[in-house]
Parts: structure tokens; C-alpha cells; sequence
């Protein structure tokens, strides 16, 4: 003999409905949390990239400027309240006239900040500065300190170089305050 008992089987339609919500409300949360998360990831490459860029150009700046000599800053020579521009003579034909002269006002470079980029121009090809850093970062302050540069002040010339300034715009906006010493290699006095 069977007996037939009764087990409640199935959902109802209110149970399924509220499954079914709490499931979309949980989906919806985490898809958001996943596109934040994709969202971030790519700005914080794009920052880094960036920042990368800068490091660059502030590396090859400062390597270049170790060998050269001649340092002046804002036309002048030293600056040890702090300059704008950055002259300096070159260590080689930068200009590409194919000549060389310690002594000329040829190969001579040129640093300088405009429009939140750092500009580098080479004298005297003819050519204007040319910006060499990538346009995402602002630079909103760059300083010389230069000391040392008269002959025979038994100093050597050392430039202090700050810079300030930020990539990135709201919450990825990065800051920066950068910091480099350079020291003219070749002995001047
Ligand atoms: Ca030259
Ligand atoms: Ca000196």
C-alpha cells in the first residue's frame, strides 16, 4: 500500500520574483564594480605612461646638461633665487651644421616651460623650442637655481632644477614635485 504525501514543490510566483531581483540587483552591482575597476586600471596606465614620459625627458635633460658647459640661467649667470630658462653649451654639434666650436654661440640648448610643457630649443639651427613632454602633463612651475657658474670662483657650476605640476584631471589628477641636481662635469675652475 502507498501513501501519497504532500511536499510543497515548486516556487511561487512571489519567491521567483523576488529571486529574480535580488539576482539583477546583485548582477547590476558587481557589472558596475567591474567597470569601475577596468575604468581605473586604464587611467592609471594612461598615468603612469605619462609619468614615465616626464621621467624621461627630465633624464636625458639632465644627462645632456652633466657634459655640456657654460651654464647660465635667464641669459644671465647665476641664479640662486631661481630662473625660467636654462642656457648651456652643448658638448657636440647639436645644431647640425657640422661644426664644433667650444668658444661660438652655436650648439648652445635651452630649457624653458610654456603652455605647461617643457621646451627645449637648439641654437642656432633656426628651428623653435619644441615641447618634450607629452601635452597630458601641465607643468605649472619649473626653477633654476644655478651656482657656481663665474671662472674662477672655485666653484662648480650646479644647477638645482624643481618642478611642480600634475597629470590627469579629477580623481586621477596626480600630482608631482620633482627634484634634480646637476653639476657640470668638465672642470671650469
Ligand atoms: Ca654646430
Ligand atoms: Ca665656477
Amino acid at each position: 500500500m502507498t501513501t501519497h504525501r504532500t511536499y510543497p514543490s515548486g516556487f511561487t510566483l512571489i519567491e521567483v520574483l523576488v529571486s529574480v531581483s535580488i539576482f539583477a540587483i546583485v548582477m547590476l552591482v558587481a557589472t558596475g564594480a567591474v567597470f569601475t575597476i577596468v575604468e581605473s586600471n586604464k587611467k592609471t596606465h594612461t598615468l603612469k605612461s605619462v609619468m614615465t614620459n616626464l621621467n624621461f625627458a627630465l633624464e636625458s635633460m639632465a644627462r645632456d646638461m652633466r657634459v655640456g658647459s657654460n651654464y647660465r640661467c635667464d641669459g644671465v649667470g647665476d641664479c640662486p633665487s631661481g630662473g625660467t630658462t636654462f642656457i648651456y653649451k652643448a658638448n657636440r654639434d647639436v645644431d647640425g651644421d657640422g661644426f664644433y666650436n667650444i668658444g661660438d654661440g652655436n650648439d648652445q640648448i635651452e630649457y624653458s616651460v610654456s603652455g605647461g610643457r617643457l621646451m627645449k630649443r637648439v641654437y642656432s639651427n633656426g628651428l623653435p623650442a619644441i615641447p618634450i613632454t607629452a601635452s597630458e602633463i601641465q607643468i605649472t612651475s619649473m626653477k633654476f637655481y644655478l651656482y657656481g657658474s663665474p671662472a674662477l670662483d672655485n666653484r662648480q657650476p650646479k644647477v638645482l632644477i624643481t618642478i611642480q605640476g600634475y597629470a590627469g584631471t579629477g580623481q586621477t589628477r596626480s600630482d608631482f614635485n620633482i627634484q634634480t641636481t646637476v653639476s657640470q662635469r668638465s672642470i671650469d675652475s
